[in-house]
């Protein structure tokens, strides 16, 4: 082929800015939109295909010469002699030196003689097989490294939490309790996300011996359910202490033989006074949203308040468990008593279902674990034993940094299908919950695994000032997706777990508090801005060097985590960041026709006359009842004491009512926060509407500043608080 090409005489060649390529020939030229078509080379390819025989010789001929004239005439003769007979394919450019007959010059004829759209149609085939092929070796690589590359300990902990070795196991052998989680009956599946977004537990994880031992397990499951039914209902209302050995709960029996809390709740809750009319008015709305539950969706995850129905993410009462502890601190003692009465007799975790770790363990085992100091009930922390043992697994990666994904039902634990990543958020905060885990019930590991992974990211390259890329690599342990920077969805409760964490375990563990101050510096050098023409200051986000004016609502979280830093002691001016913060939180939903903030807002950074300070996109108008603003304001209230606060949340609680209450019971994200008119209900009730938002909205109408301390407790990422922990 490169000697034929050679044979082109001098004329018949030009140069282009990508090297040379044959002239226009009369019959080949340049086709409109088609460029690629030029080159000599492919269009000899391309044209050859479609001639029949003679034609094809014609055509041979006029690319060794031009036209009808002699020159092509004496090629056509030479080429006729060559092929006598039309029916033998024609020598062609491409095969010409090569041996007549050979495999490869028939395969390289018959090519040619297809047309050029069944030669597309095998080769986009052929591309589509290659790429497959390689997609599906790197997932098998990945699986391998993950199989062969765990560490000898992280295999030990694998043995330990996941008790499916065939020989029965003795109780005693299992000192911290991890025995048996697994040993009860598979139940339905359910499973997060749409259909094509599900990962299923492999059928061959029986080397890991996971799933083999279904009969033991099932035997066992007799036993178990047994002694569920043993169990007796026992309230404990608002602050009553039950000693654990003197309590009358027999919750899961085994899990309860481990628990020997070391701390007894109630030092977090002192008995209020009676409700403000503000507070009144929060309740209420909890009233209402909970009327919607309990008719349409109780014990599901979700309410459907608009088609009185329900939706399940984990089918494990997510909602019910989201709102213990605000029924707790509303004082709504019957409601209480109902759902309480639900976890003992409906609540269990033996399910064959995969949940995501972050959201399962900010949700329940927050919430169990915030019920339990509420309450001092030690079904709570049972449950929460339970749970978070059924998590485990998720931390046997050869990086330790955790999957996202584990099957609560038998231990299998994973990536998403789509890549082997972690987002840096969720594997960062997990670790409030796991570390009182491990102080109430004694096991270590709950503490260790979580530690683990905050020291991992703490010592870390790729950071930018503090501030930290969104995706972790559960395989080498190393930031992927570099470069890109925001406090929204996928980075934001990394930064609020610093701080929190630092204050929980009693302000001694310094290095999480530099790495807090460290990244607020970082926000205050890249991804600070103001709009125009208000000067609202808001938190951009940074792409590879270049700015984008884009805040999520989540970003809200932000002004109350500053204010509740310089309640603890950090720099004055975090106070006057989260004053500033504060202000544009308010300002988008104030500027938003329905008086609520729009999922992410697009700030206004150049003086035009025409240009509010906040912009949405049509894609980003929806409001899914999301906390972050009211959180903020009851932080900023509590340090600050400023009434304008409480105002501002008053008038964000009765935009709920207008916009998204729904009269049958319950309250909807809605689509669209601009049209006051129509602003769609989409239908769900997401749980943190009453964990968190009704939770901070009820906390800040109150004047005592003795309701949940920010001295003696911290709240973890969904609202529940937890105990900071006593100097030792
Ligand atoms: C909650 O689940 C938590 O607050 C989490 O940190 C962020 N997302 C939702 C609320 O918006």
């Amino acid at each position: 082929m490169v000697a034929e090409r050679v044979a082109l005489r001098p004329e018949q060649l030009e140069r282009t800015g990508r090297g040379l390529r044959a002239q226009s020939h009369p019959r080949s030229r340049p086709r409109q939109g088609r460029p690629f078509l030029r080159t000599g080379v492919l269009r000899f390819t391309f044209r050859r295909a479609r001639v029949k025989p003679e034609l094809a010789l014609r055509d041979r001929a006029q690319d060794f010469g031009k036209g009808d004239g002699p020159q092509f005439k004496a090629n056509l003769t030479t080429i006729r002699n060559k092929s006598p007979n039309c029916s033998e394919p024609a020598p062609t450019r491409e095969s010409a030196g090569r041996p007549q007959g050979s495999v490869c010059a028939r395969f390289s004829d018959k090519w040619k003689q297809l047309s050029r759209l069944q030669r597309n149609v095998i080769l986009f085939v052929l591309g589509f097989l290659i790429l497959c092929g390689f997609l599906y070796s790197l997932q098998a690589a990945d699986q391998w490294k993950a199989l062969s590359g765990r560490p000898a300990e992280v295999e030990k902990m694998k043995l330990e939490v996941l008790p499916a070795l065939p020989a029965p196991k003795k109780e005693s052998a299992e000192p911290e309790g991890f025995a048996d989680i697994l040993s009860q009956k598979r139940q339905r599946h359910f499973r997060r996300g749409p259909p094509h977004l599900q990962i299923r537990p492999p059928n061959t994880v029986s080397k890991d011996g996971m799933q083999d031992d279904a009969k033991q397990r099932e035997a066992a499951l007799g036993k178990a359910q047994q002694e569920e039914n043993t169990q007796r209902t026992v309230i404990s209302w608002r602050g009553a202490v039950i000693e654990p050995e003197q309590a009358t709960e027999l919750p899961y029996k085994r899990a309860e033989a481990s628990i020997k809390p070391l701390f007894l709740a109630s030092k977090i809750w002192k008995e209020p006074g009676p409700p403000t009319e503000r507070q009144k008015g929060v309740i209420e709305a909890f009233l209402h949203a909970w009327k919607g539950y309990q008719k349409f969706a109780w014990g599901h995850d979700e309410l459907k308040p608009v088609s009185k129905t329900f939706s399940e993410w984990f089918g494990l009462g997510l909602t019910l468990i989201d709102a213990l502890d605000t029924m707790w601190i509303l004082g709504l003692k019957q409601e209480f008593k109902q759902a309480r009465k639900w976890v003992s007799e409906n609540l269990d975790f033996q399910k064959n279902v995969d949940v995501n770790l972050f959201e399962s363990t900010i949700r329940i085992l927050g919430g169990l674990l915030s019920t339990y100091h509420l309450s001092g009930d030690s079904l709570f922390l049972s449950k929460a034993e339970d749970f978070g043992k059924r998590l485990m697994p998720a931390f046997t990666t050869p990086s330790k940094i955790p999957y996202s994904d584990v099957n609560i039902g038998t231990g299998f634990a994973h990536s998403p299908q789509w890549t082997s990543d972690s987002t840096v958020a969720e594997v960062a905060s997990i670790q409030l919950e796991f570390r009182e885990l491990s102080r109430l019930t004694g096991i270590k590991k709950f503490q260790e695994a979580v530690e683990e992974v905050t020291k991992h990211i703490h010592s870390l390259s790729g950071k930018k000032d503090g501030l930290v890329p969104m995706f972790i690599n559960t395989n080498s342990g190393l930031f992927t997706h570099p470069g890109v920077f925001t406090l929204g969805a996928r980075a934001d409760s990394y930064y609020e777990y610093l701080l929190k964490q630092w204050i929980q375990g009693g302000k001694k563990e310094t290095q999480l508090l530099e790495d807090y101050v460290k990244a607020i510096e970082g926000i205050k050098a890249h991804l600070l801005r103001q709009s125009q023409p208000r000067k609202l200051t808001f938190v951009g986000e940074l792409s590879h060097g270049r700015f984008s004016a884009k805040m999520d609502h989540l970003v809200c979280f932000l002004p109350g985590t500053l204010a509740l830093g310089v309640h603890h002691g950090l720099p004055a001016d975090h106070m006057d960041l989260a004053r500033a913060l504060m202000e544009t939180c308010y300002q988008m939903n104030q500027q938003m026709e329905t008086g609520l903030s729009p999922e992410i807002a697009h700030f206004n950074m150049y003086p035009r006359a025409d240009h509010k300070d906040v912009e949405v996109k049509p894609a980003d108008r929806h409001n899914l009842l999301r906390p972050e603003t009211v959180e903020s304001l009851f932080y900023l209230y509590r340090v600050t004491r400023d009434r304008k606060y409480q105002d501002w949340g008053w008038e964000i609680l009765q935009s709920f009512n207008k916009y998204t209450r729904v009269p049958s019971g319950g309250y909807s994200s809605i689509n669209n926060v601009q049209d006051s008119h129509k602003p769609e209900p989409r239908d769900k009730m997401e749980s943190f509407f009453v964990g968190e938002t009704l939770k901070y909205l009820y906390l800040l109408f109150s004047d005592d500043l003795e309701l949940l301390s920010l001295d003696t407790c911290v709240f973890n990422t969904e609202a529940h608080p937890l105990p900071i922990w006593a100097p030792a």
